[in-house]
Order: structure tokens, then C-alpha cells, then sequence
């Protein structure tokens, strides 16, 4: 087999199958397989044509071969008609099986491409409201369901016509009447199923709907499991998941029983018929109006008919998850992506660094204003820093930068052109952002630092920006240096080392804008020093925003604002906030006697320092 994809499976883009009619969505969907798929239905009709050919072939031996009287001449063709017959049926429907197989398969790899590649573009927004489990969800199990519809409902239509056309053109060709009546379990089997359809919906929905609920449920479990442990909550999580699991347990009985529920109804119907045809054909022969040879395969071609009809009702009913697996992964398919190239203005010899708020007004969600009238200046190469209270917005004021959000009104000139002319693409090229919370693949710690660097890195280079971060040394006790893997198979690195490895791909990055999230936060103010150095020479020649609490890592800052809720409270150099009093002049106060006090209390218990 060809191990690499196709390149088309990437780029293909599946927004067209979005549409209120999921039954057209499919077949766009379907785009590039059609093909593969009528083939699929073409092998299969041949098949039944064969078996169709072999029931017509008893006919043929019980009527006519039997009542020659040189029947040896004829029975080894006979013979070899019976079993040509049954090669070709194999082989045709192995080859179905397989075409079958690449339709649904291939729109499946598709889908799940597509899906992946969406979701990686869609807004900061749509991920905060989002929960992680449910797009899992979508993105596996719906997309499962989904391959399930090609590989067996939109055959099975295909077949179940095919099956039908050739087998009921056959029972007419023997006897109208008997055709005709053979036949009369459509409608009732077609009402049950529609009648079931909706429920089964239902059900199905609720079911997908539960699962998603214990993937969250789980996937937050793991990645909070210090949480738990640190809380001692396991009993708790554990109730909580055995509730959520039960009731998935619940809605998948109630699944499977509405199909147990349906299945009897269709075979009793189906075994009526069946009862009913063979009775109605016996008088028949017994009239002289049919030969036994015509019983015979009339009694072969009512299974093949009678089967079909049977399946359709499953499959109607079958095909009811497929759709409500359309509708919740379209629901992700639906949202708008970000816009990444959108904005003319990209000055190729990067930015300079002015950035200018002015009156600038923020929202997460409507109605509860996150920032508001925020307005500072800073020039190229200044460094600002922001401090305030938890949820004062900090945070949000240095993610509009990137146009991780956009703001609502007011406006952010960066070199004097506003933030909505740059592309999404550029801006974020052009800033380096050190988050709150570092995150780390699981590759390997040289991947980790060239993260998004966009060209071919030297070891140099790297061992130099792992250097500066301070993070060098550490990575060299570890076995496999620079090509130790992080996380799960790796190592295990701590808070204040993921934050210097994310340092150093920043460094590394050598961004126009530099914003440092609370970078220091999870370091021991040793390791601070140490790395301040570090900070420094990062922060040299860019213009920088930093975020701490620690006064003593702001106050060399050109520029010092202090938030509270939303809004600049405080401005100013630190001699300057210092002289004014208010907010900042107690945070200092109170930050200098603790640590006046602490370093007396170590002192005192004679601590080296
Ligand atoms: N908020 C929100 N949706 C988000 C992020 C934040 O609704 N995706 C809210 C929570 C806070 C407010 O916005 O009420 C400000 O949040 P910030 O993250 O900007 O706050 P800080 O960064 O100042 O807080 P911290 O020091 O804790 O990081
Ligand atoms: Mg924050």
C-alpha cells in the first residue's frame, strides 16, 4: 500500500458540505469517491445478478435438465454453471467489499483531516467555550459514525435497490402474481421504520451527547489528577464519574433496546411474508399453474428479496446515527475560522514597536466589560510593565496584541497603523508571547525550543538560547540532552523549567514585541536572578510588556500601570508611584516588610541566605 497520504486529503476543503440537507452534505462529502463508490454498487449488483442467475438455474435443472433423458450429457455443465456462477458472485462482492472500504475509508481520513485542520484555525473564543472532551468526541467517535454511514448505509441504499430490482424483475419473470404479492411487506416494513427513525434519532443523540460528557469528564480528571490527589477528592470524582457513567450506560440501553424493540416487528413481518409466499406458491404447484423447478427458485429468490426489505427498515434506522453524527461534527465545520492572511499592511522589515491604546473597551461575553477606556503609549524598545490584582485584566490587555481577541471599541496602533490592517499571521511572527501557563510537547526538548522558529536552526543557536534562558545546564543532566523527550515518555520537567524553555524558544524567536505573561511566576527568586539576566538581554531592543506581581521585577519598567478591574488605576515610572502613594505604594510597602521579615526569620534560625 502507499504509505504516503495524499496531499489532497489535506487540502481539500469540506465547507461546502455543510447544508441544511445532510443527505446532500453527504454526497459532498462524498466528493472524489463518487466513483469509487458507484463502482462499489455496480460489483455488488453483479453479485446479486449471479446468485439472481444461480436460483433461476435450479429452475432450469428441476423443470428441463431432469426430464432429459440424456441427462449425464448435460449435468457437468450444469454443474460448472452452478459453480461459475458462485466464483463470480465472490469475486464481485469481494471486490465491492473492497471499493466499499476505500469510499468509506478515504471520506473518513478526509473528514478527520479536515476537522483537525479547522480546529486548529478556529478563535480563542470558540476553544474558551469549547470543552476539549467534546471536540475529542466529535472528532473521533462522529467521525467513526460517519465512516460507518459510507461503509454501510449509503452501500447498503445502493444494494438494497440493486438487490431489489434484479430479484423482483426475476419473481416477475416467473409469476406476476406471486411477485406482486411477495411484496406486500414494503409498506408496513417502511411505516415501523419511520415510526422507529425518530426515536432511534433521539436516543442516539442523547447517547453521543452522554459520551461526550464522560470524555470531558475524564480527560479533566487526568490532566487535574494533582488536583484530585492534592485534595484527596478521589471518592468524589469518583461518584461523579460512576453518575455520568451510569447514565450513558442508561441512554445505550435505551439505544439498543429501541433497536431490539424494532427487530422483532421487521422479522415478524418479514416471516408473515415469507410463510404467506411459500404457502400461496405450494397451492400454486399444486394447481398445475407453477412447476416445482419455478417453486424451487421462486422459494431461493423471496430470500433475496424478503432480506433487502428487511435491511432497509434496519437501515433506515441505522442510518438515523449517521445523521445525528453529520449534524454535531457540521456544528464544528460551521464555525468561522480566523481569519490568518486577512490585512494588507505587512511592513517587510518588521516592526518597529510603537504601540498606542487609546480608549480601548474589551468583553469576553457581552455585557460584562473585561477592559475599559484603556489608553497608554509606549515607544519603540520601552519596557511596560502591568501589574494588578488577580482578574483585573492584565492578561486580556496583552491578548488583544496578537489579535488573539478582538477588542470592541477604542483603537491599537502598533507604528501607527492599527492592529486590524496587520494579518493575524504577521502580528503573531512579530510577538513573542511567554503565557501564564508554559505548555511543552510531547517532542523533544531541541523541538520544543525550535517551536515555530519557521527556518533551519543551528545546535549553536540553540545551546545559546537555552544559555541565556538559564535552562542549559539543566538540560544537560538530562540523558539525552536536547533530544529528551518532554512529558509523558520523557522527562518530567518542573514549572520554573518548562517557563525557561519556553524562554528560550522565545529568545530564539527573536520577536519585534515581547510579552512576558507572569514569566517568573513558578521561579524561585534565586533562579529570578539568575535569569533576570536573561530577561534583560530578551527584553534589549524590543518592546517589551511584562506581567508580574513582584515589584521588584517591575520597578526598572519605563512605564508601570496598575489594574484594577478593568481599569488603569495607576500610572507612572516607580519613584513616580512611589511619590504618589495609593495602590502601588502599599503593594511595595507590604511586599518590602515581607521580605524585610522573612529575611529575619531565616537570620534567626541561622539559615544560610
Ligand atoms: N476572562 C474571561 N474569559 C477569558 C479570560 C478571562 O471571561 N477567556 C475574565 C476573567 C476575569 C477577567 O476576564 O474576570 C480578566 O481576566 P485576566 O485573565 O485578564 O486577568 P489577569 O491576567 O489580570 O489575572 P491573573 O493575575 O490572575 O492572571
Ligand atoms: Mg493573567
Amino acid at each position: 500500500m502507499n504509505s504516503n497520504p495524499p496531499a489532497q486529503a489535506y487540502q481539500f476543503d469540506l465547507k461546502h458540505a455543510v447544508t441544511k440537507n445532510r443527505f446532500v452534505g453527504f454526497w459532498r462529502m462524498m466528493t472524489g469517491f463518487r466513483w469509487l463508490y458507484f463502482g462499489a454498487i455496480a460489483t455488488l449488483g453483479l453479485a446479486s445478478l449471479f446468485s439472481m442467475l444461480s436460483f433461476l438455474l435450479i429452475r432450469y435443472f428441476v423443470d428441463e435438465a431432469l426430464q432429459q433423458p440424456d441427462l449425464h450429457n448435460v449435468l457437468p455443465y450444469v454443474a460448472l454453471g452452478f459453480v461459475g456462477l458462485a466464483l463470480l458472485q465472490g469475486a464481485f462482492s469481494f471486490f465491492s467489499g473492497r471499493l466499499t472500504a476505500q469510499t468509506a475509508e478515504g471520506v473518513a481520513l478526509r473528514l478527520r483531516n479536515y476537522m483537525f485542520d479547522h480546529i486548529q484555525h478556529l478563535t480563542f473564543t470558540y476553544h474558551d467555550k469549547m470543552q476539549t472532551g467534546e471536540l475529542i468526541q466529535r472528532c473521533t467517535s462522529d467521525v467513526d459514525t460517519i465512516r460507518r454511514f459510507f461503509s454501510e448505509q449509503a452501500i447498503g441504499v445502493g444494494r438494497i435497490i440493486i438487490l431489489f430490482v434484479i430479484n423482483f424483475g426475476a419473481l416477475l419473470s416467473l409469476h406476476v402474481g406471486l411477485a406482486l404479492v411477495s411484496i406486500l411487506v414494503l409498506p408496513p416494513i417502511i411505516i415501523a421504520s419511520l415510526f422507529f427513525f425518530r426515536r432511534v434519532s433521539k436516543a442516539w443523540e442523547a447517547y453521543q451527547e452522554q459520551d461526550a460528557k464522560l470524555s470531558t469528564t475524564l480527560q479533566e480528571n487526568l490532566s487535574g489528577v494533582r488536583v484530585v490527589k492534592a485534595f484527596a477528592r478521589q471518592e468524589y470524582e469518583r461518584n461523579k464519574f460512576e453518575g455520568d457513567n451510569y447514565e450513558k450506560f442508561r441512554r445505550g440501553r435505551n439505544f439498543m433496546l429501541m433497536h431490539s424493540g424494532f427487530w422483532p416487528i421487521t422479522d415478524i413481518i418479514c416471516g408473515a411474508q415469507i410463510l404467506g409466499g411459500y404457502t400461496l406458491a405450494a397451492f400454486l404447484v399444486m394447481d398445475g399453474t407453477i412447476t416445482i423447478g419455478t417453486y424451487l427458485a421462486y422459494a431461493g429468490l423471496l430470500m433475496n428479496i424478503i432480506n433487502p426489505i428487511r435491511n432497509l427498515g434496519r437501515l433506515i434506522v441505522h442510518m438515523s446515527t449517521g445523521l445525528v453524527s453529520f449534524d454535531r461534527v457540521s456544528e464544528i465545520m460551521r464555525e468561522a475560522r480566523e481569519p490568518l492572511t486577512e490585512g494588507q499592511h505587512q511592513p517587510t522589515g518588521g516592526l518597529r514597536g510603537e504601540v498606542v491604546f487609546s480608549n480601548v473597551s474589551f468583553e469576553y461575553e457581552p455585557d460584562t466589560p473585561v477592559l475599559e477606556n484603556i489608553s497608554f503609549t509606549v515607544k519603540p524598545g520601552q519596557t511596560v510593565a502591568l501589574l494588578g490584582s488577580t482578574g483585573s485584566g492584565k492578561t486580556s490587555v496583552v491578548s488583544l496584541l496578537p489579535r488573539f481577541y478582538d477588542y470592541k471599541s477604542g483603537s491599537i496602533t502598533i507604528d501607527g497603523v492599527e492592529l486590524r490592517d496587520y494579518p493575524r499571521k504577521y502580528l503573531r511572527g512579530q510577538i513573542g508571547v511567554v503565557e501564564q501557563e508554559p505548555f511543552l510537547f510531547s517532542r523533544t526538548i531541541r523541538e520544543n525550543i525550535t517551536y515555530g522558529v519557521g527556518r533551519e536552526v543551528s545546535d549553536d543557536e540553540v545551546i545559546a538560547a537555552a544559555q541565556a534562558a538559564a535552562v542549559h545546564d539543566v538540560i544537560m543532566t538530562f540523558p539525552d540532552g536536547y533530544n529528551t523527550l518532554v512529558g509523558e515518555r520523557g522527562v518530567t520537567l518542573s514549572g520554573g523549567q518548562k517557563q525557561r524553555v519556553v524562554l528560550a524558544r522565545t529568545l530564539l524567536k527573536d520577536p519585534r514585541i515581547l510579552i512576558l505573561d507572569d514569566a517568573t511566576s513558578s521561579v524561585d527568586a534565586e533562579t529570578e536572578d539568575s535569569i533576570r539576566g536573561a530577561l534583560l538581554r530578551l527584553m534589549q531592543g524590543r518592546t517589551s510588556f511584562v506581567i508580574a506581581h513582584r515589584i521588584q521585577t517591575v520597578m526598572h519598567a519605563d512605564l508601570i500601570l496598575v489594574f484594577d478591574k478593568g481599569h488603569i488605576v495607576q500610572r507612572g515610572t516607580h519613584d513616580e508611584l512611589l511619590a504618589q502613594g495609593g495602590m502601588y505604594r502599599r503593594v511595595y510597602e507590604l511586599q518590602s516588610r515581607i521580605e524585610d521579615e522573612l529575611e529575619k526569620e531565616i537570620a534567626s534560625v541561622g539559615l544560610p541566605l
